[in-house]
């Protein structure tokens, strides 16, 4: 268990790397999903409207193996909810992964900062609703029953992340903020570590497979698989 000294909050943040030994792929690995597709072709609000049936397309594949491809929750996503469960202040994840291992796993109090993959949202009533394989995006939205756009619930490049606002009242508040699987890349979740330094009081960790492109900003990095270093941390 971590070595703070009263039990303050923590904000846990993962990325792609705590699902990769789930089965799932990262995006900037060498054989990620961006070696794949052009993000600026379907991670873009102006690639969707420019093709959404491509955009369709890329989302329903990683929604088919998601759902049908036999992937589970692995020991870090099972860990996680076990420090959700054991630790006496509060534990807030915050995940850039649209998967929903870490529901699976137990945990609760989850942040899906970057939208989820089991979820679509009508452009014209803007509420997410639960993805089924017969929606296609030219289908009447089921809530405002108008004909309009159903796209991913997925925030893209250019579009706000969900929740910003409890995520920096989180961050402002922790007494530790680890950092699980994320190379750094993509911001504002690149940036959390240095939001939590400037306040001056919380540890920092960074737990990833190598370090990553803000490891220097972190007090402690640990590399290695998560599914060895989560439980080691959590346990
Ligand atoms: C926004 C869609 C404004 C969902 C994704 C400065 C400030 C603010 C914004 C910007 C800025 N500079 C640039 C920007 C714009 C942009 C951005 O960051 N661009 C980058 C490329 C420079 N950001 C945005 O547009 C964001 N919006 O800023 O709005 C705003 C900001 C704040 C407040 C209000 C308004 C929106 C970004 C979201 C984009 N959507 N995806 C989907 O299809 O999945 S991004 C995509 O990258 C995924 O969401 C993913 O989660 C995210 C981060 O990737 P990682 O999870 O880190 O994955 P990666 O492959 O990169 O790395 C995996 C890591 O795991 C590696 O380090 C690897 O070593 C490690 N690993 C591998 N195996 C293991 C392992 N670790 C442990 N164990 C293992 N076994």
């Amino acid at each position: 268990m971590p070595q703070v000294s009263t039990p303050g909050s923590i904000v846990v943040l993962t990325g792609a790397g705590i699902s990769k030994e789930s089965g799932l792929d990262t995006f900037r690995d060498h054989d990620g999903l961006w070696a794949r597709v052009r993000i600026e072709d379907v991670a873009t609000p102006e690639g969707f409207h420019r093709d959404p049936g491509r955009v369709q397309h890329f989302y329903n594949a990683r929604r088919r193996e998601l759902s049908e491809g036999g992937i589970e929750p692995n020991p870090a996503h099972l860990a996680l909810a076990r420090l959700e469960r054991d630790w006496p202040g509060e534990v807030l994840i915050v995940t850039q992964n649209i998967d929903d291992l870490h529901e699976r796993a137990g945990t609760s109090n989850l942040i899906h900062m970057h939208g989820e993959l089991l979820k679509i949202r009508c452009e014209r009533c803007q509420r997410p609703m639960r993805w089924a394989a017969d929606l296609e995006v030219s289908s009447l939205c089921p809530d405002c029953g108008r004909a309009g756009v159903l796209r991913p619930h997925v925030v893209w490049f250019g579009e706000v992340p969900l929740e910003m606002d409890r995520i920096l009242t989180a961050l402002d508040r922790c007494s530790l903020f680890v950092s699980i699987g994320t190379s750094g890349h993509v911001y504002p979740a690149a940036g959390f570590v240095s939001a939590v330094r400037n306040g001056g009081r919380a540890r920092t960790l960074e737990l990833n497979l190598e370090p990553s492109n803000g490891a220097s900003l972190f007090h402690d990095v640990r590399t290695g698989p998560a599914s060895e270093l989560v439980p080691a941390f959590v346990d």
